[in-house]
């Protein structure tokens, strides 16, 4: 049974105070039991968990909008804003056409309007990003975890675990991090209390871990394999190397997998997130993200330049984002309450 833990997130709010890895999942469910505190749905865990993106983005755009009119100056106003809040140039553009074209067509002169049209415009450039991760249609369903250094790869595992758990589902993690002497005892101990199996390795190659936790997936009837590997940066070439041969790997074991292959991003890195899918899709072909952290930054809007840069032609999946340490605080991207947890409430008319 999964014990999980409540952490106040208006409270501790800021990643960088953070411990390393996966021993956070475990010292994390040590640490606050917190039973007594009130239990947030999801929607209000989103809107805490961006309330830094909030305050700093939507305030100004708040502000913005309380303009008696809808003028060039706006406009212009507008365009900096996003541009300084990591939409990036071109999605930045993309929506400011959008918005001058609609102006016009529609003589919109209320601020408040063009406000509505902002968030229209916004949800219609990220929709494509909701693309929910559907685990059904292999068994076992192998999902390989990516990313740099400390983006969040092992506690995002944990999150997932539980999450698949909660849906009925039986998992497997296999200890694909055999670069730190500790990561794999972290992960032990840690599956070990959740009730969820965990293949580990003396040899320190994590293609055979990988390649072993297949095969026992397959063995025990098990629904779902998270493989973890160890952070690395796009530029250490040799590592890049060992992660594509993980890959390779999978597909020996099994000839339809990876089924997925997530790239973990933090939402602290802002614009350095678009090189960083670029680097890892080249090395392994990325077919979803996860965007962890966006409750300890207010660079949130990284999203809609993540979005530009890959539609309409290759459209890329962001199937996760977290917004805390808590095991609760990893949920399905949704556009629409992401856009609306952006922006305050409407003001009342
Ligand atoms: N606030 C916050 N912290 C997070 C979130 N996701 C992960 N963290 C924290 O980020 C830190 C690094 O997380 P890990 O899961 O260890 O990252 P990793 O990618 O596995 O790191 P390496 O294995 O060292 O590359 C930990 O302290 C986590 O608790 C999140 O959504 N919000
Ligand atoms: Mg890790």
């Amino acid at each position: 049974m999964f014990g999980f833990f409540k952490k106040d997130k208006a409270a501790a709010p800021d990643a960088s105070e953070a411990a390393p890895a996966a021993p956070d999942v475990v010292a994390a469910q040590d640490s606050a039991p917190a039973a007594d505190a009130p239990k947030l749905s999801w929607a209000q865990r989103l809107r805490a968990g961006l309330s830094r993106t909030r305050a700093q983005i939507g305030g100004q755009l708040n502000a913005l909008f309380l303009r008696t009119k809808v003028d060039d100056e706006l406009l212009e106003e507008l365009e900096t804003l996003l541009i300084t809040s990591d939409v990036g140039m071109d999605a930045t553009t993309h929506l400011l056409d959008r918005l001058r074209d609609r102006v016009k067509r529609e003589r919109i002169e209320e601020p408040a309007k063009l406000r509505d049209v902002l968030r229209e415009e916004l949800t219609r450039l990220i929709a494509p990003l909701e693309k929910p991760l559907d685990v059904d249609a292999h068994k076992p369903f192998i999902i390989m975890i990516a990313g740099v250094n400390g983006a969040g790869k092992t506690t995002s595992i944990g999150k997932l675990a539980k999450h698949f758990q909660s849906q009925g589902k039986s998992v497997l993690l296999a200890a694909g991090d055999t670069f730190r002497a500790a990561a794999r005892e972290q992960l032990e101990t840690w599956g070990a209390r959740n009730n969820v199996a965990v293949i580990a390795q003396d040899s320190g190659d994590p293609a055979a871990v990988v390649f072993d936790a297949v095969n026992a997936a397959r063995a025990r009837g098990i629904d779902i394999v998270l493989a973890d590997t160890a952070g690395r940066l796009p530029t250490q070439l040799h590592l890049m190397e060992e992660i594509a041969k993980v890959k390779r790997v999978i597909a020996k074991a099994d000839p339809t997998g990876p089924h997925e292959v997530l790239l973990v991003l933090d939402g602290n890195i802002g614009q350095n997130a678009l090189a960083q899918v670029k680097a890892f899709d080249a090395a392994i072909g990325v077919t979803g993200l996860i965007m962890t952290k966006l409750d300890g930054t207010a660079r949130g809007g990284v999203i809609a330049a993540i979005a530009k840069q890959h539609a309409p032609s290759r459209p890329i999946a962001l199937r996760y984002i977290g917004v805390g340490e808590g095991l609760d605080d990893l949920q399905p991207f949704n556009a629409a309450e992401f856009v609306d947890a952006l922006f305050e409430p409407p003001r009342s008319l």
